[in-house]
């Protein structure tokens, strides 16, 4: 590809809370798009680097902590490692992963304070907040629990009652209590600082309405919260994990957890730069306006990617600094809720990770391998709408579109050649006009694929690499090389190296979904790796040595790990 027309992106997925493993509704949300099209924007020579890191700060983090009898830099760095590694088996490419407990990435939380500060945008208020005065502390919101004032409902959480869906301030529950030591609590006044976020409101509406290629249902909602009307933010807690405020008054205060945890894109940049010798690269791609940024996200995250993390961005961009470049595009994507087979009955219910009640990425991978959970994870990336996880629709995805279409195709091409021709199909004379037909269609196929693909949405051009794969078997099928073979040796010869072709079309727009079998496959077929459209025909193809990329997925296998969700929504202890 042209050195020149490289397009420059910076990829980033949430950061995961360091204080639990990893479940396939994360995955889908914010981690395997992000991947796949990251993965298809390296094949194509463009110029990306993909971001992410543990977020370690916050009271998830503290009350993981607590709820453990740990510290929570004890919890940070267990989840850390787990989650890396996690992420590593599943075949996530980070160019970095990095964490936001570093003391880089706290000086540079403190900078983005005094740039926010210097540009008039942070103010000091005071409010109400639960105090517990045995623990001698303020209490975050979800350490307090009480009888809701709307339907007096007793375990009421301090934001919000699960029973009757209220929401109100904390001092409001009734004989409000400490949730860890149920001692009683108190409403004391406490000074925050606050981001000025309705400064920001008129230069985001201008911004999100301009952005045409956004998501509808992410435009729409951002637009919502500031036709809603924005307000300041409390950007301090009264909690002692965190990044500190460099303020006098503010040492038994931290920065709240969604100040700094965007910030930690830039930190990991920063690192990633640092790693590849560079220390100012990073500027290339947060600071350089034809750069874009790309935000992957779970929905749930949206106001934050959307709303305030640009605001912030744009607060820190004056005062003749270099201005950092606003998010290109938040794809955010939707839910994904999970099948159990209760006698015989497909049920579809929410995961709960409290109740077990989750496919955790780790204990899929011990059963099996990353590629089919890819594949099939990618079918039903949530872009548009809620999906449901279903076991035995993996098995039938796997069985039937990656081995019966894909992998079958790539076999009987490989095993042909080999078998017949001792593995080498050597280029023709001419194409006939069969070859040249399906051409035509492949690059047809693939015009869309890309379209799609570069549009981020993976699950839409997932849809294409099926379409690649069934226009090729019925090619091959059409072909009848194993009829011609005898007949006319010849003819064959130039079937199987169109079918070649085909494969390293195939292979390279499936790559970015498996992978590690890809890779498996140029041990044993040489041919380039590459779009029809862009191909120039080889000399020849060869092939030695092939073995199918992918084993069918059993019965049993998944009738075990339905099993395991069926024990969890029993509330069953592990078997
Ligand atoms: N840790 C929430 C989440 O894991 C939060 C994302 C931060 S992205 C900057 O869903
Ligand atoms: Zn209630």
């Amino acid at each position: 590809m042209n050195e020149a027309k490289r397009e420059r992106y910076l990829v980033t997925s949430a950061l995961p809370y360091a204080n639990g493993a990893l479940h396939v509704g994360q995955i889908v949300g914010a981690y395997l798009p992000a991947d796949i099209f990251v993965r298809y924007l390296r094949a194509r020579g463009e110029d990306v680097v993909y971001i992410c890191g543990t977020d370690e700060h916050g009271v998830p983090i503290t009350l993981t902590a607590e709820r453990e009898g740990k510290s929570p830099r004890e919890v940070v760095d267990y989840w850390y490692a787990h989650i890396k590694n996690t992420f590593g088996r599943l075949g996530i490419s980070f160019d970095n992963f990095s964490r936001t407990s570093t003391e880089l990435h706290a000086k540079n939380t403190q900078l983005f304070y005094q740039k926010l500060k210097e540009g008039g945008y942070i103010s000091e208020a005071e409010s109400k907040q639960m105090y517990s005065p045995t623990e001698g502390r303020f209490l975050p919101d979800r350490y307090v629990e009480g009888t809701c004032p709307v339907c007096g409902y007793k375990e009421a959480r301090g934001d919000q009652c699960d029973n009757c869906g209220s929401w109100y301030e904390a001092y409001e529950l009734i004989e409000p209590h400490s949730k860890i030591t149920g001692g009683p609590v108190e409403v004391r006044e406490t000074t925050h600082l606050y981001l000025d976020l309705p400064k920001f409101s008129e230069r985001l509406r201008n911004w999100i309405s301009g952005q045409e290629h956004w998501r509808n249902s992410v435009k729409n909602f951002a637009l919502g919260m500031i036709e809603g009307g924005l307000e300041k933010r409390p950007i301090t807690r009264d909690i002692l994990w965190g990044v500190p405020v460099p303020e006098p008054s503010f040492e038994d205060k931290r920065f709240y957890v969604w100040f700094d945890a965007p910030i930690g894109y830039v930190s990991s940049t920063q690192e990633w730069a640092e790693m590849v010798g560079e220390p100012d690269l990073w500027r290339e791609y947060w600071q350089e306006p034809n750069a874009k940024l790309v935000h992957f996200v779970g929905k749930d995250n949206t106001v934050f990617h959307t709303v305030v993390w640009p605001a912030m961005l744009m607060g820190v961009a004056e005062d003749g600094d270099e201005p950092y470049i606003l998010p290109y595009d938040v794809p955010a994507n939707e839910f994904m809720n999970l099948e159990v087979v209760v006698d015989g009955e497909r049920r579809a219910v929410q995961m709960s990770t409290s109740r077990n009640l989750a496919v955790w990425v780790h204990e899929a991978l011990d059963r099996f391998p990353a590629d089919p959970l890819r594949f099939y994870l990618a079918s039903i990336l949530p872009e548009t709408a809620d999906v449901v996880f279903s076991w035995r629709e993996f098995q039938a995805r796997v069985n039937s579109d990656l081995i019966g279409n894909l992998g079958n195709y790539i076999n009987r091409t490989l095993s042909f050649t080999e078998r017949y021709f001792g593995g080498e199909a050597p280029r023709p004379q001419e194409l006939p006009e069969e070859v040249r037909e399906v051409f035509e269609d492949f690059k047809e196929i693939e015009g869309r694929y890309e379209k799609r693909m570069l549009a981020r949405r993976p699950r839409e051009a997932f849809s294409e690499l099926l379409a690649l794969g069934r226009r090729a078997n019925q090619f091959f099928d059409a072909s009848a090389p194993w009829k011609s073979r005898k007949e006319d040796p010849e003819k064959t010869k130039t079937t199987l190296y169109a079918c070649s072709a085909l494969l390293g079309s195939i292979a390279y727009h499936a790559a970015p979904y498996v992978p590690e079998a890809i890779e498996r496959l140029q041990e044993f077929f040489t041919g380039p790796i590459e779009r029809i459209s862009d191909l120039k025909l080889p000399e020849e193809y060869r092939v030695t040595g092939a073995r199918p990329l992918f084993a069918r997925i059993e019965d049993k296998e998944v009738a075990a790990a339905e099993e395991q969700l069926l024990r969890a929504l029993r509330g069953e202890p592990e078997g």
